[in-house]
């Protein structure tokens, strides 16, 4: 039996994030399958357990949380001592910037562009692509002097942004430009415990 049950789509990048953390943890846990694209994020079954209707979601004995950032705090802060979330107010604040890029110029730029391409959702691709690129030169900024996004080692920092900045060209958006983000890239998937997106390919990218 496990004791943690994430509620997963295979292709969602919110997803992953949450994979690579739980791997490199070493965490044992039972996946269940809600299929975004089917619909059946907004299911009656799904909602009364997630009223937000979204995966990732987690159960961990009695604690039930919802969206990734949420996850990648609560199991940084449970399972992984300080070295993945530091406690200092101003490390910590780093690490909070780039969970809050993840989860504006990241998704609703590469992770919408993308979803017009993969899963044939409404958004305006052209208008997310900006968004998207903008994110990318912001984490440019960043990885030309320094290897990881806050601070001197990975964090969830990194995790929070990896998954839709190694999708971007899925989204339509080249990472030609941004070299010292590609790098990056490198480093994150060299980590021990990096799984890849889908279960069996070598990379995300
Ligand atoms: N802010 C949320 C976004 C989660 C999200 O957008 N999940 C998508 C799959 S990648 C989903 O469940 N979409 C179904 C829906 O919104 O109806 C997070 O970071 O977890």
């Amino acid at each position: 039996m496990h004791p943690i049950t994430l509620y997963d789509f295979p292709l969602s990048g919110n997803c992953h994030k949450v994979r690579l953390l739980l791997s490199m943890l070493g965490i044992d846990y039972e996946r269940v399958t809600i299929d975004v694209v089917k619909n059946e994020t907004a299911s009656p079954e799904f909602t009364r357990i997630n009223p937000r209707g979204q995966v990732p979601f987690l159960v961990d004995g009695e604690v039930r949380i919802w969206d990734s950032m949420a996850i990648l705090v609560y199991l940084a802060r449970r399972y992984g001592g300080r070295e993945w979330l530091p406690d200092g107010p101003a490390d910590e604040a780093r690490v909070m910037e780039w969970l809050a890029v993840a989860g504006d110029e990241l998704l609703y730029g590469l992770a919408r562009a993308r979803a017009v391409r993969r899963l044939k959702r409404p958004f305006n691709q052209a208008q997310c692509q900006q968004e998207g690129r903008h994110g990318l030169a912001v984490m440019e900024s960043r990885l030309d002097h320094a290897e990881w996004l806050a601070g001197t080692r990975a964090t969830i920092a990194d995790l929070a942004c990896y998954p839709y900045a190694a999708l971007a060209e899925e989204a339509g958006v080249s990472l030609a430009p941004y070299p010292a983000t590609r790098a990056w890239l490198g480093r994150v998937e060299a980590m021990p415990g990096w799984v890849p997106l889908l279960d069996g390919q070598p990379g995300n990218r």
